[in-house]
Parts: structure tokens; C-alpha cells; sequence
């Protein structure tokens, strides 16, 4: 058991940070979202879902990481039929690696076939480049790591199993495009795991390791999903060996904004930055339809 002490992450105050009633367009959810440093700017990707229940992604930056300006027009994404296909108007959760003087978008896409991988390059945030689905069904969740392991991209999957569970794999590849070598990093475990474990945040590379802010999902009464972030720390020239991992969630819902929305009692995470003070600034999703910010101390974290 954990003692009653003061947080590792603490919420910040002015939580939610953006809410459907700022979007540009009629929106009933503003979550989720990548974020990364861009230029001198923070800037956020971020999961919209629209009354229709369609998903569009929406860039917004900001010069302090807490008030942010959203762009004046959505994404823009592939127009072909196999994007069409394999997404049917739903694609969501994007996470930003910066990698070799590219960003890196990895989503998931969303049809009648399952949930796939997929992946685009931007330089600018206005035009992308469609690289292709990265995955079979159903995977939804995958972060790659912002540098080359041992001559190898490397990311972080979660494959779902049967009985809708899922724990976090490590893949690796020579092009991005194409992955194996696929073993599992981490399995369920505990009271706030037992469902499911992913990987949330792309790694942040630190002295001590590879530390990666998962999500962590336990049912209550049989139904009710409830989802918690977690830390855990990886080998710096071999991330499939967990070096180690918290056994009590960082962040689990708790406020009003994480507890009532779409889907309720939902901490989800997809983007986290590292500044240079060594604060960490965590952007999550509440309850699937706020986005929130909470910090942390990198060495706390550790
Ligand atoms: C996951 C993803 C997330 C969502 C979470 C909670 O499987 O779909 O986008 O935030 O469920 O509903």
C-alpha cells in the first residue's frame, strides 16, 4: 500500500484546458491529444469528436503550455479509398515523436475491419505525408521511440487479446513501415491493471532509462471501465527489460471532469513533454471529452 503523501502529479488548477465549447466546429469532445515542442511553441494534436460521433484532428500551440490558440482548419487527411476503407470517418489518439528532423504521427484507424496503426510525417504540421497502415487489427494504441535502438525504430504496441485485454509489446523495424521481432514488455497485473496495460506517451529518454506514462484499465461492477496512468522505466539500450514500474497509479480519476463525460471515470493520455528544468508536463484526456494538463518532477517520475 501506498502511504498518504503529497502526489507525484499534481492536476493543473485551471484543468480543463480545452473544452467542445472552443472548438472552431460543433464538437462533443476535445481529448487525447500528441504533443510536442515546435519551434519555440508547445503544440498539441488533438482527438475531436464532432456531434456526428466522427473524429477530426486539430492542431493548437501555445507559448506557455497552458493557453493554447487552435489552428483555424483540421488536419488534413488521406483522401484515398484504402484510408477510407480501414478508417470509415474514424481515426483518433495521435501521438507525436520527433524523430531524424521529422514529427511522426501515429493513430489509430478505426472500421468495421478492427483497429489499426497508422502513421504519417510532418515537418510543418500543414502538410502531411501518408506512410501507411503499420499494423493488423486490433491495435489501437502505438508510440514509437524518438531514436534508433541498435540500428532498429523501435515502438510500443498494445495489441488486444482475447476477452479484451491487452498488455504492452515492443516491436522493431528498419524502415518503420515494416515490424517484428514482436515480444511482450509488460503483462496486466494488480487491481488497477488487470484489463488492460499500453504504452500513453512516447518514451522520454532520461539518464536512468526510457520512462514511459502508460494507461492501466480495471472494470468496477462488471462494467464500468476505469482508466489510470501509470510510470514505468525501460532499459536505455534494451527497452523490451522493464527496469522498473509503479505499483500504484500516477493519476486516476478523481475530479469532475474526469469522472462525468462520454465515457466516464477517464485518464488517457497520448503526449507528454519534458522541459528543460526536468518538469514534465502530462496532457491527458478527461472522461473523452476535456483535455487536461498535470505536472510532475522528472526524478518523482523515476
Ligand atoms: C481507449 C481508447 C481511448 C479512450 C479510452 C477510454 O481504448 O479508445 O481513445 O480514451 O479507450 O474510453
Amino acid at each position: 500500500m501506498v502511504k498518504a503523501r503529497r502526489a507525484v502529479v499534481q492536476r493543473y488548477h485551471g484543468n480543463p484546458i480545452l473544452t467542445p465549447d472552443e472548438m472552431p466546429i460543433l464538437a462533443s469532445g476535445v481529448y487525447n491529444a500528441g504533443a510536442t515542442k515546435f519551434g519555440n511553441q508547445y503544440l498539441l494534436m488533438l482527438r475531436v469528436e464532432t456531434i456526428e460521433i466522427k473524429n477530426v484532428f486539430w492542431v493548437a500551440t501555445s507559448d506557455d503550455g497552458y493557453r493554447f490558440t487552435l489552428w483555424d482548419e483540421p488536419v488534413p487527411m488521406p483522401d484515398t479509398a484504402e484510408f477510407q476503407e480501414y478508417t470509415s470517418g474514424m481515426y483518433y489518439d495521435p501521438r507525436i515523436t520527433p524523430l531524424e528532423g521529422h514529427y511522426y504521427i501515429t493513430f489509430a484507424a478505426h472500421s468495421d475491419h478492427g483497429a489499426r496503426v497508422a502513421l504519417m510525417r510532418t515537418d510543418d504540421f500543414k502538410r502531411y505525408e501518408w506512410l501507411g497502415f503499420i499494423s493488423e487489427p486490433d491495435n489501437r494504441n502505438a508510440v514509437l521511440f524518438p531514436e534508433k535502438i541498435d540500428g532498429c525504430y523501435v515502438r510500443l504496441d498494445r495489441p488486444l487479446q482475447q476477452g479484451d485485454r491487452g498488455d504492452i509489446w515492443i516491436s522493431y523495424s528498419p524502415d518503420l513501415i515494416h515490424w517484428g521481432n514482436s515480444r511482450c514488455v509488460a503483462r496486466t497485473e494488480g487491481g488497477w491493471g488487470w484489463k488492460k496495460i499500453g504504452p500513453g506517451a512516447p518514451p522520454i529518454k532520461t539518464d536512468q532509462g526510457w520512462l514511459e506514462i502508460f494507461h492501466a484499465v480495471h472494470v468496477m461492477a462488471g462494467y464500468q471501465y476505469v482508466y489510470h496512468l501509470g510510470v514505468m522505466l525501460l532499459d536505455l539500450s534494451d527497452p523490451s527489460r522493464v527496469i522498473a514500474r509503479t505499483s500504484a497509479p500516477i493519476l486516476s480519476p478523481r475530479e469532475p471532469y474526469e469522472r462525468v463525460g462520454l465515457t466516464p471515470n477517464v485518464v488517457f493520455t497520448c503526449g507528454a513533454i519534458l522541459e528543460e528544468d526536468r518538469e514534465v508536463k502530462i496532457y491527458y484526456g478527461g472522461a473523452d471529452t476535456v483535455l487536461c494538463v498535470a505536472t510532475a518532477r522528472l526524478e518523482d517520475l523515476i
